[in-house]
């Protein structure tokens, strides 16, 4: 039935241009990066809720991701946060890590969870607290080199809840400064990808609130610094793709952070909420890698995909399981677009032709085209359901609760 399925698709594809071979390759080099934080207990400002069975430590959080990658073949890095996942020795979490088929992902400072840091790290009006969140972001160089990591994903919760509170300007040169000295500690082949958001915790003003605001900073620091897009992290009603595009054109997309918002930086499971707006991510990326300009396929191949989610009502792997899993279905619609025939529409102004033309890609149904592609990997071809079926979740019950939480 299921080869029956294939075969139908296969030949639907055909007859639209769409040839599933070249599909199935790049389905098959797709490459999601989960978070060391989506397997801990996480909650909101109300409460952190402990879960049983949550990892104890850094290690048993990668033993976790594992299961994620074991089954579905896309999550071969694990993303990592100081103090957070802090090990004393890190060439053991990295052969740890390595055992167990993944590699360590990028490194993500901490710079709001220390009482220190209420009014701003790197911007704080106090120099002795701007030293010390500047040499936490170079401990982060440094734990990159023994991890082998090639990124550094930095987050700033620095910003104002009032008018008059902070000097914006200033701040701003304060984090200029930061930066660079973090720029200049990075080994050539590191990158720096900077994250922006528009508000929370901070209310009135955010040091790095929009991607305007990182993109200058990065062309400021040099080619190793990039933008990071987490989608969780715009006002309502933001165009994101059109953002991807533009960074794309600028060679400047570092990567994502991978999560759906209905309101705000909800976190939630990426694709729950609106997967179209993800198919269209992805339709503007594929677009860029068929540029005629070879530095603009080359950002297209360095694009780090990561998760960026908590948790807090979830079960942790099944839901890191959906996460890349949606993701993996709205990559596999946008690989249906007929980019020929959507630029022959709008070039002629065909504006419902070109409309249609991507919109029919997201409409399709690609539970045959994934089934073959993991049966080709010798993947369980419902993941989910294999992970439900396996012991793995009873048996880390016996970790208790009380494990490793934000
Ligand atoms: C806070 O908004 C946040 O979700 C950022 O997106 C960071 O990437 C993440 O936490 C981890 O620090
Ligand atoms: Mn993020
Ligand atoms: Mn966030």
């Amino acid at each position: 039935m299921s080869d029956r399925a294939y075969a139908l698709f296969e030949e639907q594809q055909k007859a639209r241009g769409i040839h599933l071979d070249e599909v199935k390759a790049s389905l098959k080099a797709l490459k999601i990066e989960t978070p060391s934080w989506g397997y801990g207990d996480s909650g909101t400002r109300f409460k952190v809720f402990q879960k049983e069975g949550v990892p104890r430590d850094p290690f048993e959080k990668f033993e976790d991701a594992a299961q994620v990658h074991g089954l579905t073949g896309l999550a071969p890095s694990v993303a990592i946060h100081i103090p957070w996942d802090k090990v004393d020795d890190y060439g053991k979490l990295r052969s740890h890590a390595e055992s167990l088929g993944l590699s360590i992902g990028a490194v993500n400072p901490n710079l709001f969870q220390d009482e220190d840091y209420m009014l701003g790290s790197v911007t704080n009006a106090s120099a002795a607290i701007r030293r010390k969140a500047t040499d936490h972001l170079l401990e982060c160089v440094d734990i990159a080199k023994e991890t082998g990591s090639r990124d550094l994903s930095l987050w700033f919760a620095d910003g104002t809840n009032y008018p008059g509170q902070g000097d914006i300007r200033r701040r701003k040169g304060w984090m200029f400064e930061a930066l660079t000295e973090m720029y200049k500690a990075m080994t050539p082949d590191m990158r720096m990808l900077i994250e922006y958001k528009c508000f929370e915790p901070a209310f009135y003003h955010t040091d790095l609130a929009d991607w305007g605001m990182a993109y200058n900073m990065a062309l400021k620091l040099g080619p190793q610094a990039e933008v990071l897009v987490d989608t969780g992290h715009h006002l309502p009603g933001a165009n994101i793709e059109h953002i991807v595009a533009y960074l794309l054109d600028e060679k400047r997309l570092g990567g994502f952070h991978f999560n759906s918002r209905k309101y705000a930086d909800d976190d939630l499971i990426v694709g729950s909420i609106n997967p179209y707006e993800l198919f269209l991510i992805f339709y503007q990326i594929l677009n860029a890698a068929g540029d005629a300009d070879p530095a603009v396929r080359r950002n297209v191949a360095n694009i780090a995909y990561m998760i960026d989610q908590s948790h807090n009502i979830e079960q942790k792997i099944p839901a890191m399981l959906r996460s890349v899993l949606n993701v993996q279905t709205q990559f596999a619609k946008a690989l249906l677009i007929n980019h020929a025939e959507v630029s022959a529409a709008a070039e002629t102004g065909d504006v419902l032709g070109a409309e249609d033309a991507v919109r029919r890609a997201f409409e399709f149904d690609v539970t045959p085209l994934l089934h073959a592609v993991r049966e080709e990997q010798g993947l369980p071809i419902e993941p989910m359901k294999a992970y439900l079926n396996s012991s793995y979740g009873k048996d880390i019950l016996a970790r208790g609760k009380g494990g490793a939480s934000w």
